[in-house]
């Protein structure tokens, strides 16, 4: 089990959710979805309440897929662990759905800015690109209204789109994933930092969807259960106009397109400088934020 007292590797995490399908075989399932550029295997972990029902319900969740955003993967192994070793807590959240989670979608940027100081605030993946510069933002790449708006065409850009949409494989994976499950799935979550935010749909344009009171209503949820709980003033609202930029080409648009009634981003707090919480504040961050993704998804269970 990986407590919250540090930051672990890709190949730490790995290992992690490997050893827990092994523990728990009835419950847990492991699928290799791909892999990086530098060929580091992408691992989905499946979590069930071990009964024989098939196609259940799917509450899709990523994280890791800004290099320096370190909370997001630590959340997403917080997540994990709740969900298998306190079932007891936990089962509403797995009684008709299942969770799916990739706790690190760009793991060769992940891996470098752990390399040093000089590398610590790294954002993108790590394929070459046509100029001298290194990387896309995984998070401008995906095929849906890919380029069109905050994002840009410069390889050297920290929002670079890439060449064309899912030039990235670790984009391209998580496009696969969300198909894979868009028939049944009910949430789509995208762990990222920093702002303390639950943005819903649109991030390409400052429209909102004709679904909006669905997704605050589920946001709100969070938002409260995270109020109550510590007193962390997280904001709710439509993409564009709370976070104050359009930004397309983003997981989150893609999946609330391909059929996820409910698709957000979560920007976890702020920490350190902003990216980079100490260790010693993993715990108090990734316990708060478990309090509102479980509200979330009570209120997801309750209304599909
Ligand atoms: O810009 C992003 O990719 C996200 N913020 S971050 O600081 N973690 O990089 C926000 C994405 C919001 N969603 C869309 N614009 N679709
Ligand atoms: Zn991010």
């Amino acid at each position: 089990r990986l407590g919250n007292e540090r930051y672990y590797s890709h190949e730490e995490i790995n290992q992690f959710i490997e050893d827990l399908a092994r523990k728990y075989p009835q419950r847990v399932f492991l699928k290799t979805v791909g892999r990086s550029y530098e060929n580091r295997w992408l691992k989905t972990v499946t979590i069930t309440n071990g009964d024989a029902r098939r196609n259940k319900n799917v509450i899709l969740v990523d994280g890791g897929f800004h290099a320096r955003e370190w909370i997001s993967p630590a959340t997403a192994i917080y997540l994990i662990n709740q969900l298998v070793e306190n079932l007891e807590d936990n089962a509403d959240l797995l009684q008709d759905f299942d969770w799916v989670i990739l706790p690190v979608v760009n793991p060769d940027g992940y891996e470098y800015t752990q390399l040093s100081a000089d590398t610590r605030m790294w954002r993108k993946t790590r394929k070459p690109s046509s100029s001298d510069c290194i990387g896309t933002d995984p998070n401008r790449n995906f095929d849906f209204h890919w380029n069109e708006e905050g994002a840009s065409d410069d390889p050297c850009s920290n929002t670079y789109a890439g060449a064309k949409a899912f030039s990235e494989p670790e984009a391209l994976v998580v496009g696969d994933l969300i198909h894979s499950y868009a028939d049944r799935g009910q949430m789509y979550l995208t762990l990222h930092s920093y702002g303390s935010l639950i943005l819903y749909p649109w991030g390409w344009t400052a429209a909102v969807p004709d679904t909006e009171e669905d997704l605050k209503e589920v946001a709100e949820a969070g938002q409260s259960a995270i109020l109550d709980a510590t007193g962390t003033i997280y904001k709710v609202g439509p993409s564009t106009t709370t976070i104050n930029y359009a930004a397309s080409g983003a997981s989150d648009d893609y999946a609330f397109n391909a059929g996820f009634p409910i698709s957000f981003t979560m920007e976890l707090p702020f920490g350190g400088t902003g990216f980079d919480p100490p260790a010693s504040d993993i715990d108090r961050i990734v316990k708060e934020t478990w309090v509102g993704i479980a509200a979330m998804a009570r209120r997801v269970i309750q209304k599909y």
